[in-house]
């Protein structure tokens, strides 16, 4: 596996820290895949007084860290060994819908025991995750989650210069102190802003302490993997970072972050920064909940610094297809509320139905029966969608297989302008325009990214043909 050692070697120089190491799977010595994964019960210290039975991909949380390049190939051979069947969602990639990891839709199900071939070319560099898509409250909740990073170009990477690449997975789990589940979901919530969990982790600590080199040129990833939770990143006044990258996509011009930026779930943010050069300095990183920020994880400098100055860079540019906005076809699509709260305080159990896209909760699929999509769009055409969110909770939309460009908002300024998502919050009735072009053939879901909500109605699909 010339490929993955050569990864491993070049990955490890960025990330010194055994618990951020990216792990190269070797489930089985099997050549001709540059990663095999599994997704099998795993045993989850995340509680502080004792252990957990969930789930990892190859048994271990934080999953391994899938990284790939942009525009090669990477094959991945992935070993169902759960008791359940599952599969797995590359979120936020534009690759063939065969690829795409939604059962029925894009692929059979892979049942206890087999295994799936997944092989795909990203086109964007950038910062991405995967999850499965069956069975999301349970799989995603106990702990089937981990960070796909798709590198920019070998020669690209040399001129960003970046000593340290961190991804940092938030997920917040719903467990006890004692390691005992908690209810997913319960129907109160779903009905509402969903189910939080209790115990915050950063790929899987709580409010760790994390090493940086004084003096160095740092890259964080936060990805949002929590089934629920909305954070709202604070970086410290006087460290001087800037956001390069948001949901997986080059900004063009870095910024500098002046209010808390919200992260649904599903969605992404890069920032880079120049460690304080000298060793032992405490760089706070917080996560504003109401009005207050609360301590998030804490970066120390250690080492001595470089002689050569640093400077943040900006990432290679965005290879997005520019829709055309002039000619563009409209189609608004409304997220709504709908009641019918039966059994109030019960565990979730049987159907429910609390949330609809254009007065349509998603009713659920079957081999033999799927559907019919909430829109069909002519492939190659530009569309606007409307997103109109009339309810009084957030609600992080996406699409899968495309990326959105994002327009304009009812309630406020969008910065930066014409930025790139695959995922887009909705504030309380807020309505957001998004633009793209429907570039790539298949039947595509499109939902809610707080899973109770999507297990709840708030989903669908669209057609591109
Ligand atoms: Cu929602």
């Amino acid at each position: 596996m010339p490929l993955s050692r050569r990864r491993f070697i070049a990955s490890s120089l960025l990330l010194p820290f055994s618990t951020l190491l990216p792990r190269i799977s070797l489930a089985s010595p099997e050549v001709g895949f540059d990663y095999v994964l599994t997704a099998q019960p795993a045993t989850l210290d995340i509680s502080p007084e004792g252990s957990t039975a969930g789930f990892g991909f190859d048994g271990q949380f934080p999953a391994p860290v899938l990284r790939a390049k942009q525009g090669q190939k990477i094959r991945i051979k992935f070993i169902n060994l759960l008791k359940e069947p599952t599969t797995i969602h590359w979120h936020g990639l534009r690759i063939p819908i065969e690829m795409d990891g939604v059962p029925f839709l894009s692929q059979p199900p892979i049942k206890s025991g087999e295994f799936y071939i997944y092989e795909f070319t990203p086109p964007d560099a950038g910062t991405f995750w995967y999850h499965p898509h069956v069975n999301s409250i349970e799989q995603l909740g106990k702990g089937l989650v981990g960070a796909f990073i798709v590198e920019e170009s070998d020669n690209e990477l040399k001129k960003l210069a970046f000593d340290q690449d961190i991804p940092l997975l938030l997920k917040n789990w719903h467990l006890d102190d004692q390691g005992h589940w908690l209810p997913f979901s319960t129907p109160r919530q779903s009905a509402r802003m969903g189910t939080p969990g209790r115990i915050e982790t950063i790929n899987g600590l709580r409010a760790p302490q994390l090493k940086v080199q004084a003096g160095s040129l740092v890259r964080l990833r936060f990805l949002n993997v929590d089934n629920t939770v909305m954070y709202r990143i604070v970086m410290p006044k006087g460290l001087d970072a800037k956001v390069i990258a948001i949901d997986g996509n080059a900004v063009n011009v870095p910024f500098s972050l002046h209010e808390p930026w919200a992260m649904g779930p599903g969605m992404r943010l890069d920032i880079a920064f120049i460690a304080p050069s000298k060793e032992g300095q405490v760089i706070d990183i917080k996560n504003r909940q109401g009005k207050l920020n609360f301590n998030f994880f804490t970066l120390i400098t250690e080492g001595k610094a470089a002689q050569k100055t640093k400077i943040i860079p900006t990432l290679p540019a965005s290879v997005i297809p520019v829709p055309d906005i002039k000619n563009a076809q409209k189609i608004n699509f409304t997220f709504e509320w709908q009641g019918a709260i039966t059994p109030a305080d019960k565990l979730l159990q049987g159907k429910h139905d609390f949330w609809v896209i254009n007065k349509r909760a998603w009713e659920g699929m079957s081999r033999d029966n799927i559907p019919a999509p909430l829109v069909k769009l002519e492939l190659g055409k530009s569309y606007i969608f409307n997103l109109r969110n009339v309810t009084q909770y957030h609600h992080p939309i996406h699409l899968h297989g495309h990326t959105w460009t994002v327009l304009k908002s009812n309630k406020r300024d969008i910065h930066p302008q014409g930025y790139h998502t695959d995922t887009v919050l909705l504030g309380k009735n807020e309505t957001v325009q998004v633009a793209f072009v429907a570039d790539n053939p298949g039947r595509w879901m499109y939902h809610c990214h707080v899973i109770e909500h999507m297990n709840t109605g708030l989903m669908g699909f669209i057609e591109v043909s």
